[in-house]
Parts: C-alpha cells; sequence; structure tokens
C-alpha cells in the first residue's frame, strides 16, 4: 500500500534551493523537493530546438516548510529540481517546433498526454524514454499531463495529480502584453477516518494552497491578463471580487478557442471543468487587496489540505478568526493606488440581523437565517429567520449603509457577490481592505456596519464569506437586486429565483450536502405568468457544493427564453437571442432570462444539482390574456 503523506523528520530544506544533484546520477532518482512553478519562465529557451522532461518521484509542500510534506510524481527539466506544476513550455506562433524527451524514472508505467500531435498518448515503461514533437501551429492554452498507464484525465488520483504541466503558444498580439499563467492541481483518494470514507485532497494554484499562493501585484487600471488551466479531476467555479472580467479564450484538453469579443460578456464566475482552460481579462479600477477563487466551498477550506491540524478543525466544524478560515484554490492580488476613497454621503441605512434560522430545515437541522430590520439590534420573531435572505433592493448609485447584527455564537462575515466596491466592504476576512485597514469577521454577538455604491443595475448575490461550506449550507445567502427606480420594481413580472442549500449535512470530510432548496423551499409557490406579458426570471446559483441545471417548460419541452444579462451585467447584444429555456451555472454566479408565454396551462421550472441526487420543481402558472 502507497503511503502518500510523508512527514518529513529532521530534514530541513529551504523551499528557494533547488537540489539539482538529485536529478543526476542513476536513472531511478531519489526523492527530490518539488518547487512551486509559478509559470512566469517558459522552460524551452527562445532559440532552443529540444527539451528533455524527467518524469520522477517528489516530494512537495504546497503549504510551505511549516505544512506537510506529500509523496508525488512530478515533471522536471533533465538536470533541475522537478516543479508543480510541470516545466511551462511556452512557444510563440509559428516557431520552430521542439523535440520534448520524456524520460520515466519512476517504477509505474507513466502515459503521457498532450505533448503530440498524435492521438495516442506516450507510453513510458519504468526507465523509458520516448520523443514527441510540439508544434506552434495553432495559438491557445492547454495541458500536458501524466498518469498511470491506461488511466484517463479525471481518474487521475494522488501521486500522478502532479503530472500536469501547461502548454501555452502565444500570438504576437499577446506577447506584448504582461501576462500570468495559473494551473490548478489536484492529489487525490479517500482515507478511512473513524470507519467512514472520506475524501482526501490537496488542492493547488502553481504549486501553492493559499494563503501560501503568490500574491499578484497591480496598479489601479492595469491591463490584466490571466491564463487559467484548471489540472484537477473536478470543476471550479472561478469567481472574481470587485471587478467584472472578459473571457477571450476557452479550451479543453484537445482545443481551444478564439472568442470574439462582441460574445464576450462581462462576468465574475466562470464555469471551468476538469482539464478546461480559459484566457481572461480585467482592469482593476478600485485599490485594496482582492481575490480570485474558486467557489465550491470545499475547495477553499481544509478539505482541500492534507494538513491533519486544519482538517480536524474542519471536521469538527470549529472555526477560529485566525484567518484559517480559507484555504486552497484561492489567489490573491493587490491594486495600488494614492488616491485616496472619497467620502461619499450615505443615502439609506439598513440593518440585516444574522441569527439562527427560525424553524428547522424540513430535511432537518438547524440553520442561520438574514432578516431586515427596522432599526437598530432587536431578536426578531421566528417567522422572520428564514432562508434565503430578504432580496435587497438597492437603487444604482446610491450609497447604502448595512449594518451586520451578528447574534450568533459564532464570527460571520458578508460578501456582496458581483457588486463592484471598494475592498473594505468586500467581505473577506483579513484580507478585503486598502491602506493597512483591513476587514475582520463581525464576532459572535457584535455588529459591524459596512457601506457601499452599486453602480450598476442587476441581479447580484450576497452571503457569508466565514466558513463558507457551513454558514452557506446553513442558510446564510440572498439575492440583491439593484434598479434604477425601486419604485418601478414589478414582483409580479420579475421573480427572483435562489437556488441554494438546505441545511448543515453531517457527511465525511469532502462529501457534498444532499440538499438543494429554491428559495428556501423543496416545494415553492407557482410563479403566475400570463400569454403575451413579458416576465423576467433572475436566478441566482448559490448553493456552495453544486453545479445546477435548471430548465424552464413542460415536462417533455423546453420553453424558448432570451437571456439578457449575467452575473448581473448586460449581456452583448449578440447573446440576447433566442434560446432553449435552460441554464447550467456553478456558484456564484446569476442570470437574467425574459419570457413571454404563449400558450397558458402548467408549466415547471426544474431545478437539480447536476449528479447531486435533490432537484425541486417551481410550478409556472400561465394565465390566458387578458
Ligand atoms: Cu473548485
Amino acid at each position: 500500500m502507497r503511503l502518500p503523506l510523508q512527514v518529513a523528520v529532521g530534514l530541513s530544506i529551504s523551499a528557494g534551493l533547488w537540489l539539482g544533484a538529485l536529478t543526476s546520477g542513476p536513472a531511478v532518482a531519489t526523492e527530490a523537493e518539488a518547487g512551486a512553478n509559478d509559470n512566469r519562465q517558459s522552460a524551452i529557451a527562445e532559440s532552443a530546438t529540444a527539451l528533455t522532461i524527467d518524469i520522477v518521484d517528489a516530494t512537495w509542500r504546497p503549504e510551505g516548510n511549516d505544512g506537510p510534506s506529500l509523496a508525488v510524481w512530478a515533471f522536471a527539466v533533465a538536470g533541475e529540481a522537478p516543479t508543480i506544476p510541470g516545466p511551462l513550455l511556452r512557444r510563440r506562433l509559428g516557431a520552430a517546433p521542439v523535440r520534448i524527451t520524456l524520460v520515466n524514472k519512476v517504477k509505474d508505467t507513466i502515459d503521457v498526454h498532450g505533448l503530440s500531435a498524435a492521438d495516442a498518448p506516450m507510453v513510458l515503461a519504468p526507465g523509458a524514454s520516448r520523443t514527441a514533437t510540439l508544434t506552434t501551429q495553432r495559438a491557445g492554452n492547454h495541458l500536458y499531463w501524466g498518469a498511470r498507464h491506461g488511466q484517463p484525465f479525471d481518474s487521475r488520483e494522488w501521486e500522478e495529480g502532479q503530472l500536469t504541466g501547461a502548454v501555452v503558444i502565444e500570438t504576437p498580439q499577446e506577447r506584448l502584453r504582461a501576462d500570468r499563467v495559473m494551473v490548478v492541481t489536484e492529489s487525490f483518494r479517500f482515507d478511512s477516518v473513524a470507519g467512514r470514507e472520506e475524501i482526501a485532497s490537496q488542492l493547488a494554484v502553481n504549486g501553492r494552497w493559499w494563503p501560501h499562493t503568490e500574491r499578484l501585484e497591480y496598479a489601479a487600471n492595469d491591463s490584466v491578463h490571466w491564463r487559467f488551466m484548471n489540472g484537477a479531476t473536478i470543476s471550479h467555479p472561478m469567481h472574481l471580487h470587485g471587478f467584472y472580467f472578459r473571457v477571450s479564450r476557452l479550451g479543453t484538453l484537445v482545443s481551444d478557442t478564439a472568442i470574439a469579443a462582441a460574445r464576450q460578456p462581462l462576468v465574475v464566475t466562470e464555469f471551468i471543468p476538469p482539464g478546461n482552460t480559459m484566457s481572461l481579462n480585467f482592469k482593476p479600477h478600485e485599490p485594496g487587496n482582492w481575490v480570485f477563487h474558486c467557489h465550491f466551498a470545499m475547495h477553499v477550506n481544509a478539505v482541500s489540505s492534507m494538513d491533519s491540524t486544519y482538517r480536524d478543525v474542519e471536521r469538527g466544524k470549529k472555526y477560529t478568526a485566525d484567518g484559517r478560515h480559507m484555504g486552497g484554490l484561492v489567489m490573491g492580488f493587490h491594486v495600488r493606488s494614492s488616491a485616496p476613497s472619497p467620502a461619499v454621503p450615505v443615502a439609506r441605512s439598513m440593518h440585516l440581523v444574522i441569527d439562527r434560522k427560525g424553524t428547522p430545515f424540513v430535511h432537518g437541522g438547524p440553520g442561520f437565517s438574514f432578516a431586515l430590520a427596522d432599526s437598530g439590534v432587536r431578536d426578531l420573531p421566528a417567522a422572520k429567520r428564514r432562508v434565503p435572505g430578504p432580496v435587497l433592493l438597492l437603487k444604482r448609485g446610491e450609497r447604502v449603509a448595512i449594518t451586520l447584527h451578528n447574534r450568533l455564537p459564532r464570527p460571520t462575515s458578508v460578501h456582496w457577490h458581483g457588486l463592484e466596491i471598494e475592498s473594505f466592504p468586500d467581505g473577506v476576512p483579513h484580507v478585503s481592505g486598502r491602506d493597512g485597514r483591513l476587514l475582520h469577521p463581525v464576532p459572535a454577538r457584535d455588529s459591524l456596519t459596512v457601506e457601499f455604491t452599486p453602480p450598476r443595475s442587476g441581479t447580484f448575490m450576497y452571503h457569508s464569506h466565514f466558513s463558507e461550506h457551513e454558514q452557506m449550507n446553513g442558510g446564510l445567502y440572498g439575492a440583491i437586486i439593484v434598479v434604477d427606480d425601486p419604485s418601478k420594481f414589478r414582483p409580479s413580472h420579475d421573480h427572483v429565483l435562489v437556488v441554494g442549500g438546505g441545511g448543515v449535512p453531517d457527511v465525511p470530510l469532502g462529501i457534498e450536502s444532499p440538499w438543494g432548496l429554491v428559495n428556501g423551499r423543496i416545494n415553492p409557490p407557482p410563479i403566475e405568468m400570463r400569454v403575451g406579458e413579458t416576465h423576467r426570471l433572475r436566478l441566482a446559483s448559490i448553493h456552495p457544493d453544486w453545479k445546477i441545471l435548471a430548465t424552464l417548460g413542460s415536462e417533455t419541452r423546453a420553453w424558448t427564453w432570451r437571456p439578457v444579462a449575467k452575473d448581473g451585467a448586460a449581456l452583448p447584444l449578440a447573446l440576447q437571442t433566442p434560446a432553449l429555456a435552460t441554464w447550467a451555472a456553478g456558484p456564484g454566479q446569476t442570470a437574467d432570462f425574459e419570457v413571454t408565454p404563449t400558450t397558458p396551462g402548467d408549466y415547471r421550472l426544474l431545478v437539480r444539482g447536476d449528479g447531486s441526487g435533490w432537484a425541486v420543481s417551481v410550478p409556472v402558472t400561465v394565465s390566458p390574456r387578458r
């Protein structure tokens, strides 16, 4: 049996010191310490036409020298230390092809994919070497990866999870602008803990686990270009705080497609399946500290770490305010500016009480709730303490001060998801803020007032950004609707549907909640529509564990609707074309659709967690024309 987790004892190695000596000598090397690869430097020199890469046993410390030391396989440029992810293979479009020789120095037969134009992988028996030609005729991003012989990409488990590297073929235009390449990797297996099978996982971005990931630095209004590659066997809905981004390329393991500018929506979350890639661009106009992270709660907490101390905290659902409430698939960046934040007068004050849910969930168990109160702190009746939180109807351009009254016996924090606001109120404890003034969690039975001005009308969300797997499954989520004129908001024709968690599950670590709700219900009341009248559906996907699939229509036939907005921003006109009424979304995404029913009758909006076993059917009743 393999022992993937090895704790190094009495061995002190500087993370910056690469042990080149270990890679020379015998064909089967001793374990070398893998360095984190920040993907700034191509492993292929400009004039080179050949490169040799070894597959080696390695130890890896994604959480720095004090964190666990993991035994994995890794790629290494011959004569150098291995890196995680593997060496960046970056070339100019049309540059001379490169002969890549792979040498297998581990004891298993390894298939390597993604380096050769041939359909078949390079099969490397122990000690064997193979050569492929990396061509540069097509621009884009893709992964090269290794696996035990015969294993597909998404069955890779522990050792081979880190046999992953990026191939970038850049266009002349792309070459002129600085960009960053981020590669997500994961080692994965099942562990038996106290008789329960739980998932053991180590996630990383460029070889590091938050808070050890690199902090990027930008000036306000820099043009930011990232290439994001998902080398894990699981999907990641990647969410950017504070700013919209545009996706200019989307790729898979075998292809990459540029997206025309007219078809690039503004988004705050993009769902990236295993093996897929994207190029994204944005201009961070607002100074301060920000994060770009996966919106699956378990990918940003201790479930994604092999640090046993931290995992034990997660098992016990115990949280501290020491900043380790968040870990894993998170990149942080800082936007600097010498301009002070302008003081803007507050036009409206709101009081949001955070308390226990008034009644247990239908499926069992207690929860948490948001509720609006007229003023000040108060104990609200059970009937007001519901899930999801109330729709916060805000006016575009109007500064609002929201006082969070935390009545829970534990800290919390609230993120205003999708709103382009200042850093401090953004809600990430110990991170949000600027110039040394950092946001902290709202302590138990304490309060905090944040203020911001929503600059754009649309559909947004608010949710806990602290201990999210527990607090978001427990009910701390809701919708924000920003409109130009709140007096003209018509709930009769403007329907808000929030898909979220339905209770904190008692499941083994790494196992998703079995419950999902629409507007807090497993049996929501009907949406009333009328033939010939246009209704707007505002769908918000905020279940911390599940991608959702929604379909509007009859049992056998989906309607046609018109997508009008994504993540709160109006879609480009080229994308506002009638489409089959289906929506697939990871957590952290919203979408607005317009629909004009043509035939009276009983229909439904069916919402299910993809692969989850739960589904909620929202009845849709269409009355005849007035
Ligand atoms: Cu994720």
